[in-house]
């Protein structure tokens, strides 16, 4: 403003110097108006500048706050999947299958498909693991799976296994008696169209239908 005067002031001057008064004031006039319309434009454009400046930096403040909170996030997540069984074992199952096996395999595919991490233990003699669980016979399929402590019998579809893990029911295992084939049934898609079966949870004195299929 002082510099926009001082300005003024020699130029009004100068107009004292070489035109009459009246034109001088008239001149002054109008250099008051340009000189307060430029520093107006000048002042909102440096408050803009300086404004977009500040914001920007917050802005990059703030993101790089977020990523480190992030970061550290990440970092304590994959430590607890490292350290804490509920992360890194939950999805972990062991089959035991003859490696001769093709829906086996199949169903092995679905898990993997599914999230599960899958230990396969391929052997001629899968009775074992059966025996071991005291699977009866009407209850028993191609392969067993364990996970958890709990027994996978046959061809359970991963989402009742999760349920299973999350639901944490004090029973034995799951069960797909038999081998059903249809479009529905993980690794036993040999048949068009859906089969109609069911899911069994399988406990020390009862077993109950988990979920039915059709
Ligand atoms: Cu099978």
């Amino acid at each position: 403003m002082v510099r926009s005067f001082l300005a003024c002031y020699v130029q009004i001057t100068l107009h004292r110097v070489f035109y009459s008064q009246r034109h001088s004031i008239i001149k002054f006039c109008e250099l008051i108006y340009s000189y307060s319309n430029k520093n107006m434009a000048l002042e909102s454009t440096h408050f803009k500048m300086s404004f977009s400046t500040a914001s920007l930096g917050k802005l990059k403040n703030s993101i790089e706050t977020k990523m480190k909170k992030i970061h550290i996030i990440l970092f304590s997540l994959i430590i607890a999947c490292k350290i804490h069984p509920s992360f890194a074992e939950e999805l972990s199952i062991d089959v035991y299958k003859s490696p001769s096996c093709n829906c086996c395999g199949k169903w092995v595919s679905h898990l993997e498909e599914n999230g599960f991490k899958v230990i396969s233990h391929n052997q001629e003699n899968v009775s074992e693991i059966k025996s071991k669980f005291n699977i009866l016979s009407e209850l028993q399929s191609c392969h067993t799976g364990v996970i958890n402590g709990y027994f996978i019998e046959g061809h359970v579809p991963a989402d009742d296994i999760k349920r299973l893990l999350s639901e944490k029911l004090n029973i034995k295992g799951l069960s797909v008696p038999g081998m059903p084939a249809g479009t529905n049934v993980p690794g036993m898609e040999t048949k068009p169209g859906k089969a109609n079966f069911n899911v069994l949870s399988v406990g020390d004195s009862s077993t109950k239908v988990y979920r039915h299929y059709e």
